[in-house]
């Protein structure tokens, strides 16, 4: 029996099996207590397993439990966010438990991994930009979309919205079973190629990990805000639950160094690095920019950086990856930058503009703009 317990709300009960409860129950499914008559009738939440409420037996019994606040749907609405919007994000979250499910269902060999989709045995990521193209067409408010496996605009029969997406970033670690993800950009219009980060209404970035989040930012509501994939047993593959909310990234000594490469021939990065270790730094880097991005996120900590060098070039697209993440970082209190201003200033000039990039602490990203900054960038002597 395990008892997982996230914040307030609500308890949700999931039953493999039979048990009691002091409400007439059904067999099987889930079963939502609110969270006053926890409160009521288990004034503690480790004493439910001895309760009267639920009984168990080893044999007879398979019950866990998670506490946890609401669903994603009653919590958009508890926000006032635009009906339009609603109806976007909410597409993009369908999308990704589905590639959540194929995901976990996929079967690897030691290039890629693959998954049916209607009679084709399709590779994840190829796989996860139809799911998500389907689903943004389908929500009849995307007038425009483009993903980093076909970038270019595309025009879909809604309106109100374009979108652009990485299905699923970190392809070349998918076999091995790392943390994988998906970033999501939402601006208002029709265009995306001529806005700015800043414009966003939303972005999103989502971890398909041992467990699947989503970190959610929103233009008019504060912070961002965490929804965990709970699973239900069902053949919906789960439920989105608001799990935690970020809102500051403190000063903190953990790295995530990307393109390391890059310190051959960029001084300012060699020394950074040096810095760090020297500082005696807590390396945390998995090769997965959304998973080592989004621990700044829970930790409240840290920076992550991927610098460029005239031989290990910038590979990070400012469209599908960069502003995306900005804006989250951003809207859970910590900075990014190119190394010389915002990432969320960057005019998208197209779609495979690129950059180098850091998010993190204020603190560690002013130091990336000082030792790093735009110097071998722009030819000057380092
Ligand atoms: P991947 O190529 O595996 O899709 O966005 C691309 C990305 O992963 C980032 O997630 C990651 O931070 C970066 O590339 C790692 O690049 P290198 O393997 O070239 O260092």
């Amino acid at each position: 029996m395990k008892v997982y317990a996230f914040q307030n709300h609500s308890l949700v009960l999931y039953k493999n099996s039979s048990f009691t409860y002091s409400s007439p129950v059904q067999k099987g499914g889930l079963y939502r207590v609110p969270v006053n008559y926890i409160r009521r009738n288990l004034p503690k939440l480790n004493e439910w397993k001895n309760s009267k409420y639920f009984s168990a037996s080893e044999n007879s019994l398979s019950v866990s439990m998670v506490y946890t606040t609401e669903k994603l749907d009653h919590w958009l609405l508890e926000q006032s966010v635009d009906k339009k919007l609603i109806r976007c994000v909410s597409a993009v979250f369908d999308a990704c438990k589905e590639i959540a499910y194929k995901i976990r269902t996929a079967s690897c060999n030691k290039i890629a991994c693959f998954n049916d989709f209607g009679d084709e045995q399709l590779a994840i990521d190829v796989l996860a930009d139809k799911v998500i193209f389907e689903n943004l067409e389908n929500s009849g408010v995307v007038s425009v979309a483009s993903s980093e496996e076909v970038p270019r605009e595309q025009k879909l029969k809604g309106s109100g919205f374009s979108v652009a997406f990485d299905p699923l970033d970190g392809s070349s670690i998918i076999d091995t079973n790392f943390a994988v993800g998906s970033i999501f950009g939402i601006w208002p219009g029709d265009k995306l190629v001529g806005m700015k980060g800043r414009d966003m209404a939303a972005a999103a970035l989502v971890v398909y990990g041992p467990r699947t989040t989503i970190s959610l930012a929103l233009k008019d509501i504060e912070h961002v805000h965490e929804f965990t994939l709970v699973d239900d047993f069902s053949a919906r593959h789960g439920q989105w639950v608001h799990t935690n909310e970020f809102h500051s990234i403190e000063e903190g000594k953990l790295f995530a160094p990307g393109n390391l490469r890059a310190i051959q021939d960029n001084a300012g990065y060699s020394s950074l690095i040096q810095f760090w270790l020297n500082e005696k730094y807590q390396l945390r880097y998995t090769g997965g920019m959304v998973p080592d991005v989004n621990q700044i996120l829970v930790k409240g900590r840290g920076v992550f950086c991927n610098p460029a060098s005239a031989s290990a070039k910038a590979k990070l697209r400012l469209l599908y990856e960069l502003a995306p993440t900005a804006f989250v970082v951003e809207k859970a209190g910590g900075k990014s930058s190119d190394g010389k201003q915002s990432v969320l200033d960057i005019i998208i000039q197209s779609t495979d503009q690129r950059s180098q990039v850091c998010y993190g602490s204020a603190g560690e990203v002013e130091r990336f703009e000082e030792y790093v900054g735009l110097k071998v960038l722009s030819g000057a002597s380092v």
